[in-house]
């Protein structure tokens, strides 16, 4: 049957405008008539010309409104010229699965649905992002341009009459416009799992998790909180690695709302997983996921917490246990500038490049595709490597895993030797969520107003009897070393002459309100086993200090401490 294509007339919507990662809204405003249809259509006219004919990966983490997304994807691609979309099963696929695709199947890109670690179902989050030709996040530049035409939009291109199935693999044919268009229905973790085996060892991996004559097995506790990596959960570490599904595994299957919880994997939203392998002395790993799989967080026997910019250190310090770089090699190392600088005492110790870039995923790529850049990390529980894209949750286990296998030590003396060579860096962060955004806005401004002060850099702040003096105060911005880019008001710093930092960011991924970050980190060379919270204290009081954070936002404490 051939089908035609029809032209809707619609109207713009405010602030459309992609954050960190994307646009994210509530379920209820992607559902308003238009809503979804006008920021699909201006992704695809921000394509321009290279449209016609492409095909482009579609799939998320199955929260709420993603079924209705996808069709109304599907209506809109078709009836704009693409030949072509590859869809996981049910919806399905994880932000790193979805980066992967692109670079296998060798696409235009990837429209992921998700909202990431914020919460979903029909009270909360959706979110719709684009991933370009390399399978990393777009760019400034191109969301910049999407924005732009969402101001100005007055239609759009949609086939009314597609119906197209995706519960099942296979492919579907259609004519429309009396151009072919195809639905490729795909299993959502072949392509994954195959990338994963090529770069991990998976027999030594199943010899750690289920034990060997030499050794018992290495129980691990995988949290993926309702979101999508259950599916990969199931397929690699229960199917290929041997882990009981049982014991090993907890919440595997994707649930739409994230069974009501928050799938943050972080010490407030992973409280659950934390208590378990506290109360549970067997288990000797414990980790957990977010929404969409690209996080992960890590901790060992008595939930011993791995901080991500550890954890990044210590990947960094042990790529040989991982087959892929030691096949590939290893080049420069990168980390967003609020994570703590653990990784930059690798890097020069192994004389590799260091990157400082801002917050966001979309800033690696250009050093990834240029070859400078093998592993990155955020401290916000984001970990990877120049295999995708993407930030990698899966991954960032196996690689522990890995690790874990080679050195036959415990997660906690992998730390300690760690520290042991190379100090620690002592970090935290509180978050702030859901104020004011006029007061948050206010906050921003007056810490701008006080770093311009002549006067500042130089100034001494005193808390609990220890002094930090000022050494250098900025707004962050960023020159991309490859196309030479400018990214500015990326997170004021304030950075003290013992090389402790203090930040203070707005987050760019909420859906309401203002979120409030604040970094704080200081650096150790021989006093490594301090709780975090204790050693940075007159840090943190100089932070609340500079910043009049409670008088601003009224908030007495943070929502979320990591
Ligand atoms: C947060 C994190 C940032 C991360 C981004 C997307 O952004 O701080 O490091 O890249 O989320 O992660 P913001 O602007 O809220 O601080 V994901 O897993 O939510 O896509
Ligand atoms: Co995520």
């Amino acid at each position: 049957m051939s089908l035609t294509s029809v032209v809707i007339p619609t109207t713009p919507f405010e602030g459309q405008k992609p954050g960190t990662s994307g646009l994210r809204k509530k379920v209820k405003v992607f559902m308003e008539k238009n809503y979804t249809e006008n920021f699909v259509q201006c992704i695809l006219d921000a394509l321009g010309d290279k449209l016609k004919g492409a095909t482009l990966i579609v799939g998320g983490d199955g929260r709420y409104f993603s079924k209705q997304a996808i069709n109304i994807i599907i209506r809109i691609a078709a009836a704009n010229g693409v030949a072509k979309l590859i869809i996981g099963q049910r919806g399905i696929l994880s932000t790193p699965a979805v980066s992967s695709l692109i670079r296998t199947h060798k696409v235009l890109g990837g429209i992921v649905l998700t909202a990431s670690h914020n919460p979903g179902g029909i009270r909360n989050d959706f979110g719709i992002k684009f991933n370009i030709e390399n399978g990393g996040p777009a760019p400034d530049s191109f969301t910049d341009a999407v924005y732009e035409l969402t101001k100005k939009i007055s239609q759009y291109k949609f086939t009314p009459d597609l119906d197209c199935e995706f519960s099942q693999t296979g492919t579907q044919t259609f004519e429309v416009d009396g151009r072919q268009f195809v639905v490729e229905v795909i299993d959502s973790s072949d392509d994954y799992v195959t990338l994963m085996k090529e770069i991990f060892d998976f027999g030594k991996l199943k010899e750690l998790i289920r034990g060997d004559g030499s050794r018992p097995p290495f129980n691990v506790l995988i949290d993926s909180m309702n979101g999508v990596t259950g599916v990969y959960v199931t397929r690699i570490f229960v199917e290929e690695l041997g882990a009981s599904p049982d014991n090993n595994v907890r919440r595997i299957i994707p649930l739409d709302n994230f069974g009501e919880i928050h799938p943050d994997p972080n010490l407030t939203y992973a409280k659950d997983l934390v208590d378990k392998v506290k109360d549970d002395t067997t288990y000797d790993l414990g980790a957990a996921f977010d929404g969409d799989g690209d996080r992960n967080m890590i901790i060992g026997k008595h939930a011993f917490f791995v901080t991500p910019s550890d954890s990044l250190a210590v990947i960094a310090n042990n790529l040989d246990c991982i087959p892929y770089f030691k096949s590939k090699g290893v080049h420069g190392f990168a980390r967003s500038m609020p994570t703590a600088a653990a990784v930059d005492r690798v890097a020069a110790k192994l004389g590799k490049e260091m990157f400082e870039v801002p917050t966001g995923w979309k800033y690696f790529g250009n050093l990834m595709d240029a070859g400078r850049l093998s592993l990155c990390g955020e401290e916000s529980f984001g970990t990877g490597s120049d295999h995708i894209r993407e930030k990698d949750g899966i991954w960032a286990v196996l690689a522990w895993l890995s690790i874990i296998a080679h050195k036959n030590m415990s997660v906690e003396d992998i730390l300690t030797e760690h520290w042991k060579t190379y100090g620690r860096n002592y970090f935290t962060r509180y978050d702030y969520e859901e104020c004011d955004s006029d007061d948050a806005n206010k906050m921003m401004a007056h810490l701008e107003h006080t770093i311009a002060d002549g006067a500042f850099v130089g100034k001494t702040f005193t808390a609990e009897g220890k002094t930090y003096k000022v050494k250098q105060a900025d707004n962050f911005s960023y020159v991309d070393p490859i196309d030479k880019s400018f990214t500015k008001n990326q997170g004021i710093r304030v950075l003290f002459d013992d090389g402790s930092r203090v930040i203070f960011r707005l987050s760019g991924t909420g859906s309401s309100g203002a979120t409030v970050r604040l970094y704080i980190d200081s650096y150790e060379k021989d006093n490594v086993t301090c709780s975090a919270q204790t050693m940075l204290k007159p840090l943190i009081n100089v932070a609340l200090d500079i910043s009049q954070l409670k008088k601003f936002t009224g908030r007495e404490q943070p929502t979320v401490i990591t």
